[in-house]
């Protein structure tokens, strides 16, 4: 079955005549249908329609486009089921973890729909007589908006939900291997009555992602996926002043003491190790064990990792679901390969599984390497699967140093009943999230959400920082007084301001 791009309201083929399949990562005689492989003239169509709607999109009172995102909230309400199984099929995640993805985006919905009677500016007194200063948030115009394929609906509702209340208007350009998602949310947005043009849909490589990024109209690029193209997209912004925000890689750490709360601490490292298969950029990656307890908590580890069912995540049983596509799991054994070179120690897993049933998808069992030094490239590198390094330590102090030897810092955890432990390590880890006592994943929809160095460029997606990214600043002076006065020179002069 063919898919359309959605521009202007309207499902259209790209104009360049390709398509590209979508198929079923845990069994790949599943083909979910073909979508369009958009060039640049089909970017174009949709920046177009998005200015053209931008006009009066950005005049309708944001109390009211609040109102059409509620909307948009009740309508993922009502199919949240038959969006989690589409995003199981599509994606693979087992099918709870889908229903929590669908309601990340149900609960930005609401959040960014009541922010269209808030979005606060601020008025200040001004520092002449009969005179007042107040600034309020614009919209910022055509928004270009560019995912990945593991949150194939939360991470996007998160940029397109509060750049529409905001008064914005979108081109999204979601990840090839995520395209029926994108056009399941695509249809709710048009019955909730988004108008035509201020949303639109371009599917398609990074031939559209690019065309996207460079074309001058576009005033905002954000952008979720590897630092790499990060890098480039900050790179070709920078050139054209062009708003950019970034989330892009982790190498996220968890660190376990000796006086941790073991068993939760058991629990947390399988969830942030190997929910969504690892491929989350928030995915516990590097495990942090204080010696003391080292070896029967690695014990403990691969025993329990060992009882993770892989498989189908349309199974209910099903714990560890496929990897997204051949290309992520030749990845994956590449890096096996390279900790095995580097002299790290393989304790579980390591290979793909292809037997029975796993025989027409991408499975791969958990993994784990112990004896994992901060030099390694398993270390250092970001993997996206279900592959844990283990490095053991023999302090607090040192378990930070490691933790914040890495390039990214997204988000970081620690296990410890110590609260000066853990008010330290949320003072000095170089992450945007800390949490206690709790795997590294698992952020919430109204919290600032990114991450520091190689992983963000300085914004928060999320909470009420997101509204920051998706707006711009119009300060305004308002001077009644009837004469010139000028700021810096005339505050000499006492005046009651009559
Ligand atoms: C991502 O992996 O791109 O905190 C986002 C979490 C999820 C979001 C992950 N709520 O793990």
């Amino acid at each position: 079955m063919e898919h359309g791009n959605y521009i202007n309201g309207r499902w259209q083929p790209s104009l360049s005549g390709r398509w590209f399949e979508d198929r079923n990562p845990a069994d790949t005689r599943d083909c979910i249908g073909r979508f369009p492989l958009s060039s640049a003239e089909d970017v174009e169509a949709a920046v177009a329609a998005a200015k053209a709607a931008f006009a009066r999109w950005r005049l309708l009172p944001a109390p009211r486009r609040g109102e059409l995102l509620r909307r948009v909230g009740e309508l993922l309400v009502e199919r949240k089921e038959e969006l989690a199984r589409a995003m199981t099929r599509e994606m693979g995640k087992p099918l709870v973890e889908a229903r929590g993805d669908v309601q990340e985006a149900i609960d930005t919905a609401f959040y960014a729909a009541s922010e269209g009677r808030r979005l606060f500016g601020y008025t200040t007194p001004s520092e002449l007589p009969n005179k007042v200063n107040l600034s309020f948030r614009m919209p910022v115009g055509v928004c270009g908006i560019i995912t990945a394929w593991n949150f194939p609906i939360a991470v996007p509702s998160w940029k397109i939900f509060p750049a529409l209340v905001c008064g914005n208007t979108v081109v999204w350009k979601p990840s090839e291997d995520a395209p029926h998602c994108a056009n399941l949310l695509a249809q709710i947005l048009a019955e909730a009555g988004i108008p035509a043009g201020v949303f639109n849909v371009v599917h398609g490589d990074a031939e559209a992602g690019e065309a996207l990024v460079r074309h001058p109209e576009v005033r905002l690029i954000a952008f979720t996926g590897s630092t790499a193209v990060g890098r480039r997209i900050a790179a070709i912004c920078g050139e054209q002043n062009k708003k950019c925000s970034l989330e892009m890689g982790g190498k996220n750490p968890l660190i376990v003491l000796p006086d941790a709360p073991m068993e939760l601490a058991l629990e947390g490292v399988l969830w942030g190790a190997f929910g969504t298969t690892g491929q989350r950029c928030t995915a516990t990656s590097r495990l942090i064990l204080h010696r003391d307890i080292a070896a029967s908590f690695l014990q403990q580890l691969i025993e329990r990792a060992s009882a993770l069912r892989v498989g189908n995540g349309l199974e209910e049983t099903t714990h560890v679901g496929p990897i997204i596509n051949a290309r992520q799991l030749e990845r994956i054994e590449t890096y096996v390969q390279i900790g095995l070179q580097e002299g790290a120690r393989l304790v579980l897993g390591g290979h793909r599984l292809i037997d029975g049933d796993y025989a027409h998808g991408y499975f791969f069992a958990p993994t784990i390497f112990t004896d994992v030094t901060p030099t390694m490239r398993i270390f250092r590198e970001e993997i996206f699967g279900p592959v844990l390094s283990v490095t053991t330590v023999d302090s607090l102090e040192e378990a930070i140093a490691v933790a914040n030897d890495s390039e990214y810092g997204l988000s970081s955890s620690i296990y410890t009943r110590d609260i000066t432990a853990a008010f330290r390590a949320i003072r000095d880890l170089e992450a945007g999230i800390t949490y206690i006592n709790a795997p590294t994943i698992g952020a919430e929809a109204h919290m600032p959400f990114g991450g520091v160095k190689a992983t963000g460029n300085g914004h928060r997606e999320g909470g009420w920082t997101v509204f920051d990214i998706f707006t711009e600043w119009k300060t305004v002076y308002i001077d009644y007084s009837g004469r010139l006065q000028r700021a810096q020179i005339d505050t000499e002069r006492l005046e009651d301001g009559a």
